[in-house]
């Protein structure tokens, strides 16, 4: 049976990586996948989790089923630290979550209910998006279309094309928003920007799905949901998916969660039970523990004051990093203009060089940017800064 099947394309931002664990250049840097790595190169346990674990250990006494929507604890927990603990949304009982398989779980399950619902079927992802957003969404029965969102040019959202485009959707469509630190531009909407789609959202009869996997790693917690909070305000009806994976570190523990919220109530429970009713037919229910690390974190006030300042240090760390990089590129006179990369947010930018140039800077210098020029700016530490930077001079010029 299984000879009818064809070769497939490899993810390319997991296949990156694996070539970079294959390499033995002993300056090789990763700047390919989306993870945190300190000034060591390493990606460590943060320091919360593993207390966290530590507890878990001494006190747990059941490995037994939890059910669909997860943990009660940690779904409460993270609606308040998506939303804000008072959040409308909150108090109405308009939210109903779900803990999910990392954020790609609460993203392909919020658009298979989606899939179900929408009159159009239709989902509108921004020119260009993360490159999984397509197999998720299109996997649920979506058609994908696209709005523009970054001139790779002027280095600049290109906000009013993207307006121009979203309005002229069909009530019923469907629109994925990047709640912060955009992969792979870097490039955030701002508040005014914000406003001016909820009320296009609104008045075209659009539903909003956003899509928040670096929460705390632009501006911080707080700031970093300003565009989540004011739809959740402005608007009747959304989709929130969001992560665990980055701001704590848990990615192979697959944890994260998705938030419906309804216009009332009651329909808002109804269409909870639908939601459930579609993870029973996918997965069942989501594994545990990854959840049980975050909802004891969240619930101790001396492991959220840890939690909080290390995910600050890994917050400063990459802003740091980008004026490094920045100061340095232009201190080496690289060709090009790179001041983008000082105020863009989370842990992405775009080097705005060409293929060629990405696939010399592997082949001869071992590092290793997705093709696009996305880079991780946390791949980066004071050291290999300048390896970097030298590399970038041989291959593009000065
Ligand atoms: N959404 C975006 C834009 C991401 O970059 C990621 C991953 O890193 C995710 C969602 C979800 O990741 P995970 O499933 O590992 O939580
Ligand atoms: O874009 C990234 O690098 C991260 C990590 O299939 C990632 O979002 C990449 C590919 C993938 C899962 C996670």
């Amino acid at each position: 049976m299984y000879e009818k099947l064809q070769p497939v394309a490899e993810d390319p931002i997991l296949a990156l990586m694996a070539r970079y664990r294959c390499d033995t250049h002993p300056n090789k840097l990763d700047l390919g996948i989306g993870v945190y790595k300190d000034e060591q190169g390493k990606t460590p346990i943060m320091q919360a989790v593993s207390s966290a674990e530590r507890l878990l250990l001494a006190h747990e006494t059941s490995k037994s089923y939890i059910g669909p929507a997860g943990s009660e604890g940690f779904n409460r927990l993270m609606a308040q630290l998506v939303f804000g603990g008072d959040h409308t949304v909150i108090r109405e009982q308009r939210v109903v979550s779900a803990q999910t398989p990392g954020g790609c779980g609460a993203l392909r399950i919020g658009a298979e209910l989606l899939a179900s619902c929408s009159p159009t079927g239709r989902i509108w992802v921004s020119d260009p998006t993360w490159a999984n957003h397509r197999p998720l969404l299109a996997g649920a029965g979506l058609e994908i279309r696209e709005y523009p969102y970054y001139d790779a040019e002027q280095r600049t959202i290109r906000f009013s094309e993207m307006i121009d485009t979203l309005n002229r959707a069909e009530a019923g469509d469907i629109v994925l928003l990047h709640g912060c630190c955009h992969n792979p531009t870097g490039a955030d909407l701002e508040p005014a920007q914000w406003r001016a789609l909820a009320e296009l959202i609104e008045r075209r009869g659009l539903m909003p799905f956003v899509d928040i996997a670096y929460q705390g790693l632009g501006e911080g917690l707080d700031e970093d949901a300003y565009g989540v909070r004011y739809l959740a305000d402005y608007l009747p009806e959304m989709m929130v998916a969001t992560s665990c994976s980055k701001n704590f570190g848990l990615y192979r523990e697959r944890t994260g969660a998705l938030f419906l919220i309804g216009r009332t109530a009651s329909q808002t429970e109804r269409a909870g039970g639908q939601l459930f009713s579609r993870i029973r037919s996918h997965y069942s229910m989501p594994p545990a523990h990854g959840g049980a690390v975050v909802e004891t974190i969240l619930d101790d006030p001396r492991l959220n004051a840890l939690w909080m300042s290390e995910l600050n240090a890994m917050r400063e760390r990459i802003r740091y990093l980008r004026h490094q990089l920045v100061d340095r590129l232009e201190h080496a006179g690289v060709a090009g203009d790179f001041r983008h990369i000082r105020h863009q947010r989370g842990m992405f930018s775009f080097l705005g060089i060409a293929r060629e140039q990405v696939v010399a800077l592997r082949k001869q210098y071992s590092i290793y940017l997705v093709d696009s020029g996305r880079f991780n700016l946390a791949g980066l530490s004071n050291r290999s800064v300048d390896y970097f930077v030298d590399a970038l001079a041989q291959t593009v010029g000065t």
